[in-house]
């Protein structure tokens, strides 16, 4: 089954800037690293921010209502969303009213993660990104199907 068939259905090409999911391969990341990151910030009906790793072909995504946790300890809700394509590194505009989604996206920050461990119920993992660095950990609440945390450990 293809991962991005809900990120397709959501949304309307002919309305949306943003990528149809063209599959073009990306230029390759350094050795050592499992793949790249982005934050965007989402000026939507409710301002949030979308946390996205890249693992599988495509980027999980993750919307964190209050952003990522700042200091060492913080924890903030991380709510499990569809997958979206690679294409979306990059991706910052203006989604048109009307859309799925819409309001501006605004590129917050872009990176790599190297991985350092990884199970149905938990992630751990090390960004690399230009502003931002540290080691991070994603685990399932319980509470909701799509409910994790987002902790800054290190
Ligand atoms: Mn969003």
């Amino acid at each position: 089954m293809d991962s991005l068939e809900e990120y397709r259905q959501k949304r309307n090409f002919n309305q949306t800037p943003e990528p149809a999911a063209s599959g073009d391969a990306l230029p390759a990341f350094p050795p050592g690293v499992e793949g790249r990151f982005v934050v965007q910030e989402h000026h939507a009906r409710r301002l949030h921010w979308d946390f996205r790793l890249e693992a599988e072909g495509v980027l999980k995504s993750w919307v964190l209502p209050k952003g990522l946790p700042r200091e060492k300890g913080e924890r903030r809700l991380a709510i499990e969303v569809e997958d979206h394509p690679l294409d979306y590194l990059d991706f910052e505009g203006e989604i048109p009213e009307g859309n799925y989604g819409a309001g501006q996206v605004l590129l917050q920050e872009k990176g790599f993660y190297v991985l350092l461990k990884k199970e149905p119920q938990k992630i751990k993992f090390a960004l690399q990104g230009e502003n931002l660095q540290g080691a991070y950990l994603l685990i399932k609440t319980g509470q909701a199907e799509n409910h994790w945390l987002m902790i800054k450990y290190l």
